[in-house]
């Protein structure tokens, strides 16, 4: 790998864009390395993945708009399909994936970003889909995922306006779920990480694809796809560990790990 570092901190897994001479900016090889490296992760021992840039200067700043510039009409297109691919695989990837947004996040910057689960950032962290600016439109599920996230207005006015807004806005407008002073932003992604794969994973996994299959259909349909993973859970070690727990008179025990089983 060129422009990706993956490390393994117990069940965390940190994939870092590292590409800082261009601000992370991707490039077709980036993204076909991001794909890589999450496709090579071991589900078996990592539980939740943090995605992240390198520097402080940078998250991503967008696509790479010297590859794209001699792009003809099928080629654009075909980018266009190898960067939804990827963000696709993100955004139903097993596991929940959250962004440590450590600077720029802009066009496709602010498009992988919310193909995560959750989204944090730093103080100096700025948000944008200047694309229109470009002569394009967002192409990375821009117009569709900013939409969803903050509703259409809002969306609009960003991205017709190519306006870049900052983290307190991007906080207030529920963009990132959380803003930190730079120094801190890795310590506070590994501690959300932690929280969540101390649980069991087989019941976060199902959450993660309840929340997202969920909101793709009408209510009732919802609700099925929720029983349906809810029953999934029932049976497993982990359900049966958890719930003996919690009815263990017993309250000094410590609880043990849940074992993904
Ligand atoms: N691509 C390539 N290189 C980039 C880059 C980018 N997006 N952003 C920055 N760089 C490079 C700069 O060219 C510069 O390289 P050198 O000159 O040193 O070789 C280096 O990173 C440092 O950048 P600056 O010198 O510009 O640094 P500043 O601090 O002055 O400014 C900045 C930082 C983030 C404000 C500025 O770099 C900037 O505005 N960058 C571009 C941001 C941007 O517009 N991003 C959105 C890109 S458009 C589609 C598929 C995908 C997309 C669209 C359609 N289909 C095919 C359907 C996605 C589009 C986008 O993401």
């Amino acid at each position: 790998m060129e422009f990706i570092t993956y490390e393994q901190e117990g069940f965390v897994g940190i994939v870092t864009i590292n590409r800082p001479k261009a601000l992370n900016a991707l490039n077709s090889q980036v993204l076909e390395e991001i794909d890589a490296t999450f496709k090579a992760i071991d589900l078996d021992a990592v539980r939740v993945v943090i995605l992240t840039g390198a520097g402080e200067k940078s998250f991503v700043a967008g696509a790479d708009i010297g590859e794209m510039s001699t792009l003809t009409k099928a080629e654009g297109e075909a980018f266009g399909k190898k960067g939804n691919d990827v963000f696709r695989m993100i955004e139903t990837f097993p596991i929940p994936v959250i962004a440590a947004i450590n600077g720029f996040a802009l066009g496709g910057g602010c498009e992988i970003s919310m193909s995560c689960d959750i989204r944090i950032c730093s103080e100096n962290a700025v948000f944008g889909q200047p694309e229109v600016g470009l002569g394009i439109t967002p192409g990375f599920g821009g117009t569709q995922r900013l939409a969803r996230l903050v509703g259409p207005g809002m969306a609009k006015q960003m991205i017709y306006g190519a306006r870049n807004i900052k983290a307190d806005e991007a906080l207030r407008i529920g963009l990132v779920n959380a803003v930190y002073p730079q120094a801190e932003l890795m310590d506070a992604a590994k501690k959300l990480a932690g929280g969540i794969a101390k649980n069991a994973p087989i019941a976060v996994r199902a959450c993660k694809k309840a929340i997202n299959d969920g909101l793709e259909v009408d209510m009732d349909q919802a609700i099925v796809i929720e029983e349906k993973l809810f029953g999934s859970c029932f049976e497993t070690e982990d359900q049966k560990y958890g719930m003996a727990f919690f009815l263990d008179k017993n309250k000094e025990k410590v609880k043990e790990p849940f074992q993904n089983k």
